[in-house]
């Protein structure tokens, strides 16, 4: 493969096993994991809570791969700040445009500190909405089930926003991810079609009974 067909391989770290956090970060890291997705919420944007600023503070202290921050909190402008100071370039922080006022605003603040700016597209919000948004971020992340919980089901509907969006993805520069009951079979098909990377959560790496590095190996040869 080359380097343009590459595609980005996330853990989503809600689904590790929190009595070996340690353990669970350094086996991906080796199994070849690309970076860390860290999921983060307030109970209120979503009525869930999952990981915390100190979770995320003691993965970014075990690895030097990326973190990719998945925020889910109402007016992410008013905590935005204690992300970036945890943070270093190469880290990428999304935000739900419907979940602030200004998203544009707190985008920007991502961009001025050298983070990587993205936002996170739910099931129901159409990419009509978050336009504009598109000149101005990185990374789209995709939710291809609700927000709030891992272990759901792929919601078929949202097919049709990846074609929309991996045809706008080159004219307004930005690379378009999955997030949401990710199997081998969605990743045989929107690598090969454009989706740079895929948070991995219960449907195909946690849990599994398989070493991590058997699984990321298998899914890199597309060979699930
Ligand atoms: C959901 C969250 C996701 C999940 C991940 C779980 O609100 O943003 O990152 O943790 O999708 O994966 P799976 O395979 O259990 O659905
Ligand atoms: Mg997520």
């Amino acid at each position: 493969m080359d380097n343009g067909s590459y595609f980005e391989l996330m853990a989503s770290m809600m689904c590790a096993d929190y009595g070996h956090l340690e353990k669970e970060v350094r086996d991906l890291d080796e199994a070849g994991i690309d970076s860390f997705h860290i999921d983060i919420m307030d109970g209120r944007y979503v009525p869930n809570f999952a990981m915390s600023l100190n979770d995320l503070c003691c993965i970014r202290s075990l690895t030097e791969k990326p973190l990719d921050v998945h925020l889910m909190v109402e007016h992410p402008i008013n905590t935005i700040e204690l992300f970036i100071r945890a943070l270093k370039p190469g880290d990428t922080i999304y935000i739900h445009p419907e979940a602030e006022y200004h998203p544009s605003t707190t985008l920007q603040k991502i961009i001025d500190a050298g983070i990587t700016p993205a936002i996170a597209i739910n099931p129901g919000t159409s990419v009509e909405n978050v336009y504009e948004m598109l000149q101005i971020v990185d990374k789209v992340l995709v939710m291809t089930v609700n927000p709030g919980n891992a272990g759901q089901m792929f919601m078929p509907y949202v097919r049709s926003k990846f074609d929309k969006l991996l045809k706008k993805k080159k004219e307004m520069h930005f690379e378009v991810y999955w997030d949401g009951a990710c199997s081998a079979d969605k990743i045989k098909t929107f690598a090969p079609g454009g989706v740079k990377g895929f948070v991995l959560g219960t449907t195909l790496l946690f849990g599994q009974g398989r070493p991590y590095k058997e699984i990321i190996q298998k899914i890199r040869k597309l060979d699930i």
